[in-house]
């Protein structure tokens, strides 16, 4: 029996044209940060910060891939994958923010697109991960409207050079992480503890992407969407009411922030009204008229990245005042419960994608969805064998590829699967500490070795079957 998406849920095939693919991020991998015009961005200034990046590591050489992009491109074809996901450098094609395009920068990209043409890879691009323009940042950053306006235009820039080689553009990777963790909690570039600045970025964020939707769609583009980091939200103790309140206002900051506004059309009432001591979100000083029809231009498909669930309590903020990502409530914690997980401390928990999915497409009636991240860091060797024996990433990528799949079997319309990631890389504030690559990189030499788990998801993507 197929449902009305052509899928056969007796089989662990997925469909006809199912994407797979690996994703990576501009300043994650790319180095050569002042190559060829580019200037720094927040995520530059911040890793060169002493204290801000475990052992003050930076992004300057990372996987060196502005010039080993060609053997990164032949690993992509190795693993099978038809598509790419990858982000471009803003500061790399419009080093201050506003202004002409790089020529330097726009032909890197157009050598790495050219390459992925001829391995029959397809690009997907994400227009902006996380790597603002530092003098963006200096003008006020994303609590600023203008940010958003700079963004729009940008993008329109980008499309129109590179738009007729790219069939998808993502507007946005992950916005919580820009808003929340950059200007709230602080543990992000550009580092501020600011909740109100946070929503006002959050605001901001969404409507760049709306203006660059709109931008994009009037130039004829084929396919655009946003992506999400999105978490199911459990209370830690569900008998407790105060721990049912903090996952219901964690849900809406983590959430529901992002996806009301954006497929529904209006902010939450219930984020509205928590948030009321901290910024008007409900009123016109920020929100203005027409912006939520902005931010909610039908899309043609929403990434989803997913990594774990949280576990929710209240506690009694024993430090008032202290930086968290929950902006407006005080004492609200994420719970670690000793359950099995990965080495970023992530508990392992597959069914939360399935979940995921499925509230999304219940409760939002979106456009088709993708899984645009998903994967695991674990503490890597390679061995003396010349091998990586990541089981455990193995066994992480399986159940949520087959999570990914109940999924389907109940009628979501899941298109695709993207591993992040390609190679270990940068981890934000963890540095080179944390290995998510189904391809190791030996940081000293750059040398590049495919790990287990990179085999075996050869074996999925040729087969397109569990
Ligand atoms: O490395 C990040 C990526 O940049 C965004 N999503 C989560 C990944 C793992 O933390």
């Amino acid at each position: 029996m197929t449902n009305p998406h052509g899928h056969d849920p007796s089989t662990s095939r997925f469909p006809e044209g199912f994407v797979w693919g690996a994703a990576t991020s501009s300043y994650q991998i790319e180095g050569a940060v002042h190559a060829d015009g580019r200037l720094p961005s927040i995520w530059d200034t911040f890793a060169h910060t002493p204290g801000r990046v475990h052992r003050n590591q930076t992004g300057d050489l990372a996987d060196d891939h502005y010039h080993r992009y060609p053997e990164d491109v032949s690993l992509l074809a190795d693993l099978g994958v038809t598509h790419y996901r990858f982000s471009l450098a803003w500061p790399r094609l419009q080093p201050e923010g506003y202004g002409p395009l790089n020529g330097a920068g726009l032909d890197f990209y157009s050598r790495l697109l050219d390459s992925l043409r001829e391995h029959g890879i397809t690009p997907w691009v994400t227009l902006y991960h996380w790597d603002l323009p530092q003098s963006l940042e200096d003008a006020g950053g994303w609590p600023r409207r203008e940010t958003a306006e700079h963004f729009a235009a940008y993008a329109a820039l980008v499309h129109q050079r590179l738009g007729d080689r790219v069939p998808h553009w993502t507007t946005l990777n992950e916005p919580w992480c820009s808003a929340f963790l950059g200007y709230a909690a602080g543990i992000h570039a550009p580092g501020r503890t600011d909740g109100a600045a946070a929503v006002r970025a959050a605001h901001h964020l969404l409507l760049g992407h709306g203006l660059a939707a709109r931008a994009l769609r009037e130039q004829g583009a084929r396919e655009i969407g946003v992506t999400l980091n999105l978490a199911p939200v459990e209370a830690a103790e569900p008998d407790r009411a105060a721990d049912r309140d903090a996952a219901r206002r964690a849900d809406g900051l983590m959430n529901r922030i992002f996806l009301d506004p954006l497929l529904r059309g209006a902010y939450p009432a219930d984020v509205v009204a928590d948030l009321a001591d901290v910024v008007d979100l409900g009123g016109a000083g920020l929100v203005h008229d027409g912006d939520l029809d902005v931010i909610s231009t039908p899309l043609d498909f929403l990434g989803v990245n997913y990594y774990t669930r949280l576990v929710i309590r209240q506690g009694d903020d024993p430090k008032p005042g202290r930086p968290t990502p929950w902006v407006g409530a005080a004492g609200v914690e994420t719970v670690g419960r000793g359950l099995p997980a990965t080495a970023m401390g992530w508990e392992i928990a597959p069914d939360g994608l399935h979940r995921t999915l499925t509230r999304v497409w219940r409760e939002y009636g979106p456009p088709p969805l993708y899984v645009t991240e998903n994967g695991a860091a674990y503490d890597d060797e390679v061995t003396p064998d010349g091998r990586v024996h990541d089981e455990q990433r193995r066994a992480y990528l399986e159940s949520h590829i087959a999570a990914t799949h109940r999924a389907l079997a109940e009628g979501v319309d899941v298109r695709g699967y993207f591993v992040w990631s390609l190679l270990d890389n940068f981890e934000w504030a963890y540095g080179y500490a944390k290995r998510f690559g189904l391809v190791h990189v030996d940081f000293e030499t750059q040398r590049r070795t495919m790990k287990d788990s990179g085999r075996w998801f050869a074996e999925i993507t040729r087969a397109n079957a569990l």
